[in-house]
């Protein structure tokens, strides 16, 4: 059980976006508890409409029958319970500020017939206006008129409410830890605070994209007391970035602009940015050995409450997750950017190094960075295309430790000796990274 308003949490957590519930938990038992994933997000878990692409599962039909792409509500229910016996939470994708409107009706996944005139749990009453969001400078034009063209529900009708606040509850009752609440910008503070409060204040992170020029009211921090708010400069910012020089980097956080490290959910990309939806500026595993060195900076920084996204491959940026499942990641149809050795292990770093602060940070000026957290870890990127080479000051006690990064198991590559002085000799390939912690010593291996 969580905490009322919680803003504490883990130190990392995944989203398997469009991955069955199965699948999942497998992947908790098999690899996400083994690796030290605090949680994993799923996607939206009520019944959507029929349609091929990825985006159908943002388009809700009903939300007590909760059947959709990723498995039976069974199957969830299971997931959820093999899930925490490998000691990892999960986290539910809850879009509640709309529902369906493609082809103005069909049949949901679950077989549910529904059309806009004749919703199976909302009367038109139940309905902002028919306005269609026009003004991001006025917050009720924001909060009360359609997302693209999705029908508002009326968040501050008594029914609304309550018919939502059923629906967390019932998740909750399932065993789920926490909710990514889809869309919040579109929906006004005090109407979340009495769905929430009527679902017991589950452990939330508000999906808000704050943007200069934009009303004052739907700002990230009008959303904070709430919870976790999602911090989407993060992303931009370390894109920008490592596509100029990294040594900048040290003090990215709250002087940046951002959100308190407390209040943040923060990520490289996500799934709408790795495809260009709601806009763009982020590194995704498109970027291959640059992705892979951003997001072992955001895991080894101290900021935040970092999400890996995780998902399959595209051209096409609107096409639905592959027919067949990830399997163990054996099919390269799914990309699996948790399960890369350099991510996956720099989990690790974090959990051990959680708590203490950034030390000893050392720059050449460019775009080759180092910095310790306190005196647990050590961590060097190089992001430029000649190696490096350098005696660092790493702050740790002298000893043997494995270099997490080098080959995908702890200890099967280098061995990086810290000396009496705390300085170590390190060997960085061009477009790659070294980091050595006291979790992963090199003797006992
Ligand atoms: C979100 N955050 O606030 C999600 O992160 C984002 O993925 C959702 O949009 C959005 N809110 C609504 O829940 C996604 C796609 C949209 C898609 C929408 C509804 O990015 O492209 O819209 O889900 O499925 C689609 C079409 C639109 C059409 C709309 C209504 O792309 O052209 O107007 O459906 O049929
Ligand atoms: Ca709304």
């Amino acid at each position: 059980a969580l905490a009322s308003n919680n803003l504490s949490a883990g130190t990392a957590f995944v989203h398997l976006f469009e991955w069955r519930w199965n699948d999942i938990a497998s992947e908790c038992e098999n690899f996400l508890g083994p690796k030290g994933y605090d949680a994993v997000q799923i996607s939206p878990p009520q019944e959507h409409i029929s349609h091929d692409t990825w985006w159908a599962r943002y388009q809700p039909v009903t939300y007590t029958n909760l059947s959709s792409r990723s498995g039976t509500e069974s199957e969830l229910a299971s997931m959820i319970q093999r899930c925490h016996a490998a000691g990892v939470k999960v986290y539910a994708d809850a879009v509640i500020n709309h529902t369906a409107a493609h082809n103005s009706g069909g049949t949901g996944w679950g077989g549910t017939p529904w059309s806009l005139t004749n919703h199976p749990e909302f009367s038109p009453a139940d309905y902002h206006a028919g306005c269609d969001i026009t003004d991001y400078g006025d917050a009720g034009n924001v909060w009360n008129c359609r997302l693209s063209g999705l029908p508002d529900l009326d968040t501050g009708s008594g029914y609304v409410r309550d018919t939502l606040a059923a629906y967390f509850n019932k998740l909750s009752n399932m065993g789920v830890d926490g909710f990514r609440i889809d869309a919040v910008k579109h929906m006004s503070p005090t109407d979340l605070d009495v769905i929430l409060g009527a679902a017991g204040n589950p452990w939330v992170f508000s999906e808000v994209i704050g943007a200069a020029g934009e009303a004052a009211e739907i700002q990230p921090a009008n959303y904070t007391h709430l919870g976790r708010v999602t911090e989407f400069k993060y992303g931009t910012d370390v894109a920008g970035n490592f596509n100029g020089q990294i040594k900048y980097l040290e003090t990215i956080g709250e002087s940046w602009g951002l959100l308190g490290s407390g209040k943040a959910v923060n990520f490289i990309d996500n799934h709408d940015r790795e495809r260009g939806h709601g806009g763009g500026g982020n590194l995704t595993y498109k970027d291959g050995a640059r992705y892979n060195l951003a997001n072992i900076f955001m895991l080894a920084h101290p900021y935040g409450y970092p999400k890996i996204m995780s998902g399959y491959a595209f051209s096409d940026t609107e096409i639905g997750p592959p027919a067949s499942g990830p399997q163990d990641c054996g099919n390269s149809a799914w990309v699996c950017q948790h399960r890369w050795g350099n991510i996956a292990n720099m989990v690790g770093f974090r959990n051990h190094v959680d708590g203490t602060p950034l030390q000893n940070w050392w720059d050449n000026g460019d775009n080759q960075i180092a910095f310790s957290r306190g005196q647990k870890g050590f961590v060097v990127i190089n992001n430029e295309s000649g190696s490096l080479e350098q005696n660092l000051y790493t702050g740790l006690p002298a000893g043997a430790y494995c270099n997490v990064l080098d080959g995908d198991e702890p200890c099967s590559g280098d061995v990086i000796s810290v000396g009496a002085d705390g300085y170590a000799q390190f060997s960085v390939a061009a477009n790659s990274a070294a980091a050595i912690h006291g979790g992963a010593p090199a003797a006992p291996c």
